[in-house]
């Protein structure tokens, strides 16, 4: 697809998320596992079976654009792609000239406290076995939006973006390999796969196979990127082999705030990076105060606030200042909330 076209397309999901077609989301999921599953050794190195692992290592000479947990929030990517970085080009432009990276911190699905109400509506929905379905529908179109334009993004710029696994990327309800399913207002990880089962037969197995091939951490020169804060401290070895490792998937996806082990932020920066400059660890996951949540003694920024939308740049070579650095972006107008 076009540039043009592509930019076009995603600000148009984004403005009025639509149940996209299923044959688009296969190709689309089937496209995206073949770039993760050949992903660069360099960028990405192999675990013990040759196959990418959890570690993607981020281009040290351009800067890196931070996106916290997606939630449905269809506007979010296509506003992070208008916005001008220092009255410049678009993000979306400097995307496309390799002059900038964007990493997504993970979990593209589930309103949360957004969708309280739809959840709620969407349960009756659920229990009558989906005979009406405009709830959950409506959830769905935001959810399946947000997938859309993830994978359309690796798919046109696999080298400068990237999606990280969160708790939320398990379709399929595992209890397994470090996944737990997702339960809030209603049973959401439930009906969100019965709702694929039933109107998109085939595309729940193709996305379970997409987020078990997910990175689970990024490196850049200074800084680590996760989706929780790390539970205890991980090793290089342990990471890139994360797929045979539940306790990793588990410790970088769900670690609870205060949960994390005292002293495993700072020994993964140490071990990780390489830099003279001062070393940062950013992740998400839970919603964190204003802009943003120190953790860490000073090393861990969590920012994710679900009535904002805060993204956070990393320029290569200056020191990161987080009252510069992480800063709320315009939302794209979307569908009104439903709380
Ligand atoms: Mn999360």
């Amino acid at each position: 697809m076009k540039k043009n076209n592509l930019l076009r397309d995603i600000l148009s999901a984004g403005k009025n998320p639509r149940l996209p077609d299923e044959n688009l989301l296969l190709v689309l999921l089937r496209k995206t596992c073949k770039i993760l599953e050949n992903e660069k050794a360099l960028i990405r190195p192999l675990d013990r079976q040759k196959s990418p692992g959890g570690l993607i290592y981020c281009r040290p000479e351009i800067p890196a654009l931070l996106v916290p947990d997606l939630h449905g929030r269809s506007g979010l990517l296509p506003a992070v792609l208008s916005l001008r970085l220092a009255g410049e080009k678009t993000v979306f432009d400097m995307i496309a000239a390799g002059s900038l990276q964007v990493i997504c911190m993970g979990d593209a699905f589930h309103s949360e406290n957004r969708g309280m109400q739809r959840w709620k509506s969407a349960w009756d929905e659920y229990i009558g076995n989906y005979t009406e379905h405009n709830n959950i529908d409506e959830e769905m179109a935001e959810n399946l939006s947000v997938l859309q334009i993830v994978l359309q993004l690796k798919c046109a710029f696999p080298e400068f973006f990237h999606f990280l696994k969160g708790n939320h990327e398990n379709i399929l309800n595992r209890e397994d390999g470090g996944n737990f399913p997702f339960r809030k207002f209603a049973q959401e990880s439930h009906m969100t796969l019965s709702y694929l089962r039933k109107f998109y037969p085939d595309t729940a197995e193709e996305i379970g196979r997409y987020e078990q091939n997910l990175p689970l951490l990024a490196a850049g020169s200074f800084f680590l990127v996760s989706h929780s804060e790390p539970r205890r401290f991980f090793s290089v070895d342990e990471v890139v082999n994360y797929r045979t490792n539940a306790d990793v998937v588990f410790g970088l996806t769900w670690t609870d705030n205060d949960e994390s082990e005292e002293g495993s932020v700072e020994k993964m920066l140490e071990v990780f990076l390489d830099s003279p400059l001062p070393r940062y660890y950013f992740g998400g996951h839970r919603p964190a105060g204003n802009q943003y949540s120190i953790r860490a003694a000073g090393k861990f920024f969590q920012f994710h606030n679900p009535s904002k939308s805060t993204v956070c740049l990393l320029q290569p070579d200056l020191h990161f200042n987080p009252d510069r650095d992480i800063f709320d972006i315009q939302p794209v107008p979307q569908r009104p909330d439903h709380d």
